[in-house]
């Protein structure tokens, strides 16, 4: 199945054996369990609910996006109203991080070749996990990636790109004020590579946003993982354009 079509799908495959009985579970009752274990602190049990899921058929980019997205937007709400600690938050994050690393192995990649991505969170910012999931996607969707984690200096993104030879260069920012440090690093980018490389803007400061800075006009902005998967379909079809 087309990973951009398992995102859409994901919840009515959701069919989990109990028993011997069939039983549809949501994938909200299965994001609630997710959440309830992640802040439990039950590692093992958490990475079980999930390969459960996958092994029943539910595709990695739903799981991403159903489970692990909805369950931290989840965490941060409990945060913000102090319902559960940092730790709490720390702890859920973590786990959520040593799923994803453990699905890794299972993302079916794609026979397409459509080029290659580099992805980063800026400088100055500490939220990796969406930019993450956004480079696993891109990857089972074909594109040779090369995730760099977050937090990077402009000179070490930059030297990356030239070194894996990307067409792409994904920008991940959640904090709205770090767009200034996106702006200086779109900037450097086009001045290094002109239109050789494409640039993919996305994470939750992009959502804050009114209006895009004229410096970052002609990249590509995206949202979500299924925006991400449509966009550089559509925009990235041939990326020796
Ligand atoms: C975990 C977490 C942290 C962890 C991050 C650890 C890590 N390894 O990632 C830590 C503890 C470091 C952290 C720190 C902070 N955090 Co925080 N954090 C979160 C939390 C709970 C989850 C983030 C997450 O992983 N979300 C899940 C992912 C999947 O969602 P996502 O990032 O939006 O990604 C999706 C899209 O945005 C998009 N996307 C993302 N990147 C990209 C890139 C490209 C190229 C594309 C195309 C798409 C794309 O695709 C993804 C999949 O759909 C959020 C809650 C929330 N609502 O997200 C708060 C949250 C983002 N944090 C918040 C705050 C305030 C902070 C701090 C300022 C706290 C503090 N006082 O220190 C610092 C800022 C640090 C910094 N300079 O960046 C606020 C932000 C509020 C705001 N609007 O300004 C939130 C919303 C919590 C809240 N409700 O108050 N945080």
């Amino acid at each position: 199945m087309p990973v951009s079509d398992s995102i859409q799908q994901a919840p009515a495959q959701n069919a989990v054996e109990k028993n011997g009985n069939a039983e549809v579970s949501s994938s909200a009752a299965l994001q609630q369990e997710y959440l309830r274990e992640i802040l439990a602190g039950k590692r093992k049990t958490s990475l079980e609910i999930i390969m459960d899921a996958y092994r029943s058929g539910y595709p990695i980019p739903g799981i991403y996006m159903d489970i692990f997205q909805v369950s931290l937007y989840e965490i941060g709400t409990l945060w913000e109203t102090n319902q559960i600690t940092v730790a709490d938050e720390h702890m859920g994050t973590a786990i959520t991080q040593y799923v994803i690393s453990n699905l890794y192995q299972h993302l079916e990649i794609a026979n397409e070749q459509r080029g290659k991505l580099v992805m980063t969170g800026v400088l100055g910012e500490m939220h990796q996990l969406g930019a993450n999931m956004v480079a696993d996607v891109l990857e089972a969707d074909g594109w040779d990636a090369m995730f760099l984690g977050t937090n990077v200096p402009t000179e070490g993104a930059i030297r990356s790109i030239r070194q894996h030879g990307a067409d792409l260069f994904g920008i991940s920012s959640t904090m709205l004020f770090n767009i200034p440090m996106v702006v200086q690093l779109v900037e450097e980018v086009k001045k290094e590579f002109g239109d050789s490389v494409r640039i993919l803007l996305g994470g939750a400061a992009f959502r804050s946003l009114h209006e895009l800075p004229g410096e970052l006009e002609g990249c590509i902005v995206a949202l979500n993982l299924g925006e991400a998967l449509d966009r550089t379909r559509r925009d990235m079809s041939n990326p020796a354009e």
